[in-house]
């Protein structure tokens, strides 16, 4: 026995077991492989560094994407502790980064780990799933390295120089026989890093992009922590109190949360649990929903702003304009919903509503001139909705909605299935002309659009009703809006925008996007909402099959495989299409609408979220912030979509 075992001893079968069963199913630690797959390991790395910080030891975080997508992160922190295990023989640096949720353990000084559950499945996935790991410690005088590939163990750790810093940095090349792609998107790993520094106050947070010929960099550091983060959320709205509320707790469950009201009619809760963005809410967004509620109409009450005869504010009525951040941590956190971003601890529901309960009252009293503010806006949403009831119940007896008068520009399909069907929502009556007649009318139905549709952003609930534009999308997908959406009543499984890839189909798709997000939530939550991808280029010859391109990669591809036939770039026609209008039915149905041929885009709720920054930012009330979009998009603008 003792020959046979001398080489691999428990720990080390444990180690091949656990590196087997992550690259064999990667998307069970990692969420998926696809990007963002592929972000979550830079942001695995990075909230080991948050966890040092929040320990108290680290102060500032570098990231840096490398030429060849290689990811660099080096925190300041204690570093690793180097110490060889006396029974394992292997040091606490290698356990972390060999053993699955080794480093999970480390919950020692720093009790709220950001790296927790789903989303905390430690070091040793990253290292399972990238081609090498190199990990360098500076600790004790020393510094020490160590080296991976594939998760398995090249070089152990070993002493190769001194120094009198601490600190940890790992750089790793993600596998790309496991991920789909390792280009990695400067964009979405800023947005979270700044979001991250936000979280965590006064953390500075250093990212850089060296792969492009003029690299692109950022540096955050919020000493005003979510203060900063829902005035930079509310950069581009004009606000109703200058300063935000901010309420911090450190009970059991630690709560920290910033408010700030704005002039918009939109609600904009951003809520997390130990810094991951729960998208789906759950119990923290429950609490905090259920104490503004109550502390509202208390105060209303008792300075006489609701008469005894008044109804009672609704939640909805409180919440418009709101813009709030409120961030929770908890040690045993229990992830639910479709993406696993839905907190479902209740006993966090009662902590949450207890506590804002007695801060924001005691807030409200010690500034008058907010609350009075606050509750005049509430009081006005109110009637709105009052009047967007009646007007509703007038759309209804007017027109029987309960008959589901269909909008009379809806080609709908035969089917009553709605699993089977999907209605196309098409901009312009010419398209919309050519998807009618090119589509298969057993489960296909065409809604077309007319210009430029309602301006979501301006308009309160009672003007969406009413509307002639959006009117009709709302009729044809047969829920209702807000808080009336059902859907369990959706008539079409699939929801499919069709939209020029011009700046005018980029404000629609953004438009309606946005729409969905703001009164139709669920539709897109439940993965019902679409775009269609129209070709971009159609290269044609005589005797040769038309060769449609939806990217411009595609195109280089289609010439390459061409030239391989013997056929030259001029021996082929090029057409580029402008607008949907350009194809004739038979080729929208060929290579847009066929199920065995189209490509379809399932939005997801970060598209959707983008999509309302974008509208927010394109349609506010400050021309400033939009002139300057424009600009920095300007040179994409031929992709100016969301
Ligand atoms: C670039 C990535 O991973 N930083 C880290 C530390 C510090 C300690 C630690 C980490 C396993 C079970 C203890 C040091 N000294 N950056 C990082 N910095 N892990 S990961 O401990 C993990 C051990 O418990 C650390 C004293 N205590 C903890």
């Amino acid at each position: 026995m003792e020959k046979y075992n001398h080489k691999y001893g428990a720990e080390q079968i444990q180690v091949l077991e656990g590196l087997e069963a992550v690259r064999k199913r990667p998307g069970m630690y990692i969420g998926s492989t696809s990007v963002r797959g592929l972000h979550h390991m830079v942001y695995e790395i990075v909230d080991n560094c948050v966890d040092e910080a929040l320990a108290g030891y680290c102060t500032e975080i570098k990231i840096e994407i490398e030429e060849g997508n290689i990811i660099s992160v080096e925190d300041n922190g204690r570093g690793i502790p180097v110490e060889i295990h006396p029974k394992t023989k292997i040091s606490t640096a290698e356990t972390v980064y060999t053993i699955l949720h080794a480093g999970g353990k480390f919950g020692g000084d720093s009790a709220y780990k950001v790296s927790g559950g789903l989303h905390g499945v430690g070091a040793s996935v990253v290292n399972a799933l990238s081609a090498w790991t190199e990990v360098t410690i500076k600790k004790d005088g020393g510094i020490y390295q160590m080296y991976f590939e594939k998760g398995k163990t090249v070089r152990k750790l070993e002493k190769i120089g001194e120094t009198n810093e601490t600190g940890t940095k790992v750089r790793f090349l993600a596998d790309d026989t496991i991920f789909e792609s390792l280009d990695y998107e400067y964009e979405t790993l800023e947005k979270r890093f700044r979001e991250v520094a936000f979280l965590t106050k006064g953390l500075k947070i250093k990212i850089e992009d060296k792969r492009e010929e003029t690299p692109k960099k950022a540096e955050f550091c919020f000493e005003g922590g979510l203060i900063s983060f829902v005035e930079f959320l509310n950069k581009n709205k004009e606000t109703l109190h200058k300063k935000p509320i901010y309420i911090e707790r450190n009970g059991e469950v630690p709560v920290e949360i910033a408010i700030q009201y704005t002039t918009s009619y939109t609600e904009n809760i951003y809520t997390f649990v130990n810094n991951i963005n729960t998208i789906e809410g759950g119990t923290h967004l429950e609490g905090f929903k259920r104490s503004l509620t109550k502390v509202f109409n208390d105060y209303a009450r008792s300075h006489n702003i609701l008469k005894d005869k008044d109804a009672n504010l609704q939640g909805e009525d409180i919440r418009e304009g709101i813009t709030a951040v409120v961030s929770v941590k908890v040690k045993e956190p229990q992830f639910e919903g479709q993406t696993k971003t839905k907190l479902g601890n209740s006993e966090v529901t009662g902590v949450v509503q207890s506590m804002v309960n007695d801060a924001l009252s005691t807030f409200l009293e010690e500034n008058p001139n907010v609350a009075k503010a606050i509750l005049e806006k509430c009081v006005s949403a109110s009637r709105a909705r009052e009047a967007a009831r009646k007007a509703r119940e007038l759309v209804r007896k007017k027109s029987a909605l309960e008959t589901s008068t269909l909008p009379g520009k809806l080609a709908d399909c035969s089917s009553k299935n709605a699993e089977e069907c999907e209605v196309y929502i098409v901009e312009g009556d010419s398209a919309g002309g050519s998807a009618k007649q090119g589509r298969d009318r057993k489960f296909q139905a065409i809604l077309p659009l007319w210009g430029k549709m309602l301006n979501v952003e301006k308009a309160r609930a009672d003007k969406i009703y009413g509307n002639d534009k959006l009117n009709p999308v709302i009729l044809a997908v047969g829920a209702g809006i807000g808080s009336d959406f059902d859907i369990t009543k959706i008539r079409y499984g699939k929801v499919i925008i069709m939209a020029d890839a011009d700046v005018d189909g980029a404000h629609i798709r953004t438009l309606l996007l946005t729409f969905f997000f703001r009164y139709m939530r669920p539709l897109i939550e439940n993965g019902n909402v679409y775009l269609a991808q129209p070709p971009l280029y159609k290269l044609s010859k005589k005797g040769m099959e038309d060769r449609y391109c939806y990217t411009d990669e595609d195109l280089e591809k289609a010439y390459k495989e061409l030239e391989e036939k013997g056929i030259s770039r001029d021996q082929l026609g090029l057409q580029r299409y402008k607008g949907l209008g350009e194809m004739n039915p038979e080729q929208l149905w060929e290579t847009t609408m066929n199920p065995e041929t189209r490509i379809l885009i399932k939005v997801t709720m970060d598209d959707a979220i983008k999509a309302d920054e974008i509208f927010t930012l394109l349609m506010g009330d400050e021309v400033e912030p939009r002139r300057e979009f424009i600009q920095a998009n300007a040179k994409y603008v031929k992709n100016l979509d969301i």
